[in-house]
């Protein structure tokens, strides 16, 4: 049996993408720059088999998502019963704001292109389809998903950022990123948040570029709060982040006032990320401990989507 095997790693956007320009193909508003994460993965097998199943962690997925993938492949497979078995395991807390989609789009994407052996030149475009930030996920390091689709990576030293996660909670999220997008998208204030994080995209660009940590810091958190913000503005309005969530970071904001050099972000679910330099890990580690919160703490790889036996 004609088997395909990917692993695709979690990215974190420290300049968020929030909304799409386009829906076919899908491009997004604002350009999106994110860091991959070494510690949180997909694994994905797809093999050929009669009729068609999704097992995610061992489980059968649940129809709306078995629906939502037969229409992704769909774009590999145009005609014909589908007859593919795919496993995936998540190495990750499955939709709850920690970026499986990405990862486990980027896996699923690149499998399916080796299995229907498609040429890789549209592979961005197809992932997109899938889930927007998965596109940023087939690359490693620093990445930038630009407004024209194409993906690039920066040449910076990665080793000296650190990433810790703290799980706040990990349960699935209720609204889907791709529903909040398109509820903030009806409202007046998406403008100015075009404008705002298309700047800043440009500026976390020169930051990385000159290791400028406290500008790529404060640069990650104001996308982050602006994305956030703009749930106030849809009728009725949504809030991802908990009471939790803010208090952790209440907590970041005190240290950082005592010197700790460290700035947090959050997705689309209440868990928060601590970015930080390597060489303040002590210091950050006696921060974490101090927070009594489940935490992980990853490296930033420049592994992107790989395939590892075909
Ligand atoms: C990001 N997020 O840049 C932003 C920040 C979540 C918060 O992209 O609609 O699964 O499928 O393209 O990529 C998560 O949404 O959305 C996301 P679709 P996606 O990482």
């Amino acid at each position: 049996m004609r088997t395909v095997k990917t692993i695709a790693p979690v990215n974190i956007a420290l300049i968020k993408y929030w909304g799409k320009a386009s829906l076919n193909p899908v491009r997004p508003s604002t350009p999106s720059i994110s860091l991959t994460l070494d510690a949180f993965y997909t694994e994905t097998k797809v093999q050929a088999h009669p009729g068609f199943s999704f097992n995610l962690n061992q489980q059968p997925v649940a129809p709306d998502i078995l629906e939502k993938t037969a229409r992704f492949i769909r774009l590999f497979q145009p005609e014909g019963p589908i007859n593919l078995a795919i496993d995936s395991i998540n190495h990750v807390p499955t939709a709850a704001g920690l970026a499986s989609s990405a990862s486990g789009f980027a896996a699923l994407s690149l499998a399916l292109h080796h299995f229907y052996e498609k040429p890789l030149d549209h592979l961005e475009m197809i992932t997109a389809q899938g889930s927007g930030s998965a596109v940023r996920s087939l690359k490693g390091g620093a990445v930038i998903w630009d407004t024209d689709g194409q993906i690039k990576t920066l040449d910076i030293d990665l080793s000296s950022y650190q990433m810790a996660v703290l799980m706040v909670d990990t349960s699935p999220k209720k609204i889907p990123s791709r529903a909040a997008m398109k509820s903030v998208q009806g409202t007046r204030e998406y403008e100015g948040f075009i404008r705002r994080n298309t700047d800043r995209a440009w500026g976390m660009r020169e930051a990385l570029l000159a290791a400028d940590f406290k500008k790529v810091g404060t640069l990650m958190e104001e996308s982050t709060l602006d994305m956030h913000s703009l749930g106030a503005f849809v009728t009725p309005p949504f809030v991802y982040l908990k009471a939790q969530t803010f208090a952790l970071w209440q907590q970041l904001l005190k240290a950082r006032q005592q010197g700790l050099n460290a700035y947090a972000t959050a997705d689309a679910g209440p868990n928060l990320k601590i970015l930080f330099e390597r060489t303040q890990q002590t210091a950050v580690l006696a921060f974490l401990k101090s927070l009594n919160t489940p935490y992980v703490i990853t490296d930033i790889t420049p592994k992107g989507a790989r395939v590892w036996s075909a």
